[in-house]
């Protein structure tokens, strides 16, 4: 029949329709069985934290100054290019909630810093997992190089 609504598509405006608003609110079985899994995309990203949550600062957030990630797909699976020929997400100072059973202890700010970013989209969209300090020696790509015109010691006479 001409007139007849694909399922899918009501099942798939159902599904976006609770990501957007009910968040943990249970699904109705028939839309369980289109969801999409949320396991989501996992990416490895070096950075270096800026910022750490501080009880007495509401605003205080785990901040971290990361480097680019080439690969890094939108909520509709698409790696953006930029004008530059940079492609994904480029190198931003961003808030990271930290994924379950995640500490702080031990981090502080200016620590180079690796971890694993998994984007779900979902509440919250996107957390960090397997938090690692890197070596305080490590050179990062958002590292910003000595200036050119930085003075030199002249060594004549
Ligand atoms: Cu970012």
């Amino acid at each position: 029949m001409a007139t007849k609504i694909p399922i899918h598509a009501v099942a798939l405006l159902a599904a976006a329709c609770c990501l957007a608003s009910c968040g943990k609110e249970p699904a109705s079985p028939d839309s369980v069985a289109e969801a999409e899994p949320t396991t989501g995309d996992t990416y490895h990203v070096r950075g270096r934290i800026t910022e750490l949550p501080d009880e007495s600062s509401p605003f205080s957030a785990l901040r971290i100054h990361h480097e680019p990630i080439p690969d890094f797909k939108d909520r509709e699976g698409t790696v953006r290019s930029y004008d530059d020929g940079s492609t994904g997400m480029r190198a931003m100072i961003m808030e990271f909630p930290l994924g379950p059973g995640e500490s702080l202890d031990g981090f502080g700010v200016g620590d180079a810093v690796a971890f694993d970013l998994t984007v779900t989209w979902g509440s919250p969209p996107y957390f960090v997992t397997n938090l690692v300090k890197l070596d305080a020696g490590t050179r990062l790509l958002i590292d910003v190089p000595p200036a050119d015109d930085e003075p030199v010691e002249q060594t004549g006479d």
